[in-house]
């Protein structure tokens, strides 16, 4: 007996000094494997008598229990730590506030267009929008722009590769050649629907062709960099002809939408005489609030004017009958105004700090 507590002994000290699973079956070879001490000491007995190896035997037996006990109790403390090690690592706190999605909202100058496109369109104005990449003939030649006006240059306006006089070759530099488009279209539906002999056409046509009445916002381009300029700006057009329409209508619909956009009557509204190629005569609209941090200084809002009478004809309207008024104004410049931002440069920059301050 005295002999085998010596094993045990050292075999729970081996157990004990486990510290992976890997280790512990190694140090169980030493012990209980097939040259393992307990097993060299059975092989021992053979040469004992009949008694002597029942008395050794059950000794051995005794220690060897002992030894698969201390095994078994060192197998279950590694699974237990790996365990507790397990939960520690994956610890899930139930009662933290949960993580949240980061919540988008549209950029202030989407904004601004969806209230220009709601208020124009409670006015029955249709919105149009198309192509970035125009041909010449939309962009310039349809809208009365000479060969060799300055806008033409590349110093102003981004030409892209192949193209030509008729196809692509262009960044738009205004939305206009989108009216343009817009009006030859409505134009020749009607007269197909005229030339159909459609009863409905008929009585459209007992008077004068349906009213075009269009916006065109979007983007749109020129070579200018600076402060006050982006290479990138939105547009928005805006197109009435019919067969009485008149600066008295434009007054009116910009007035009506200029106190909805920047919701308040407290402003005056003014014409200038200013020169486009496209109309004539042309205007220049400036407001002035009379309250507020922009109160008593005019401020040039758009262009405008009464649609040239050749522009009116490459729509495919007779400009003797036909008359209407056009407007140009800057989306980016109109956001500027109604949400306070002094630096054009902050709508393009991309800062979520900026763009999160607008809501949606
Ligand atoms: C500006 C000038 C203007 C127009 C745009 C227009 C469109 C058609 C026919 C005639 Cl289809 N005119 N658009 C007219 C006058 C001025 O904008 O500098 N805007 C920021």
């Amino acid at each position: 007996m005295n002999d085998l507590q010596p094993i045990v002994d050292a075999a729970h000290a081996a157990f004990a000094l486990a510290a992976t699973p890997a280790d512990l079956e190694n140090a169980k070879a030493q012990f209980l494997g097939k040259s393992g001490r307990m097993t060299e000491l059975m092989k021992g007995m053979a040469a004992l008598s009949v008694d002597e190896k029942k008395t050794r035997g059950a000794a051995i037996n005794l220690a060897k229990q002992a030894i698969e006990a201390a095994l078994n109790a060192a197998r279950q403390a590694l699974a237990d730590a790996e365990l507790a090690a397990q939960l520690q690592a994956e610890a899930l706190d139930v009662t933290f506030p949960g993580r949240k999605h980061g919540q988008g909202s549209l950029h202030p100058v989407s904004l601004a267009q969806e209230r220009i496109e709601a208020i124009f369109g409670s006015m029955g104005f249709d919105v149009a929008q198309g192509p970035e990449i125009e041909a010449d003939w939309f962009n310039f030649t349809a809208l009365n722009t000479p060969e060799d006006h300055p806008a033409r240059s590349m110093h102003d306006t981004f030409y892209v590769e192949g193209g030509s006089a008729t196809a692509p070759n262009l960044l738009r530099t205004h939305t206009s050649p989108m009216q343009i488009r817009y009006a030859v279209q409505h134009v020749k539906k009607y007269r197909a629907l005229a030339a159909a002999g459609s009863t409905n056409a008929e009585q459209l046509f007992s008077g004068a062709m349906p009213e075009i009445r269009v916006i065109a916002p979007g983007r749109t381009y020129r070579v200018d960099s600076d402060a006050t300029h982006s290479p990138m700006f939105h547009q928005v057009e805006g197109l009435w002809v019919g067969e009485n329409i008149s600066f008295k209508d434009l007054k009116s619909v910009y007035l009506n939408f200029i106190t909805t956009f920047f919701e308040t009557d407290a402003l005056k509204l003014r014409f200038r005489p200013s020169y486009f190629p496209f109309t004539e005569p042309s205007a220049e609209i400036d407001i002035m609030f009379e309250t507020g941090p922009l109160k008593g200084r005019w401020l040039e809002v758009s262009g405008s004017g009464q649609v040239h009478p050749q522009v009116i004809r490459n729509m495919g309207l007779d400009p003797e009958r036909y008359i209407g008024f056009a407007f140009g104004s800057g989306i980016d410049r109109l956001a500027m105004l109604r949400y306070g931002v002094n630096d054009l440069r902050l709508f393009f920059d991309g800062d979520i700090r900026f763009l999160s301050q607008f809501g949606s």
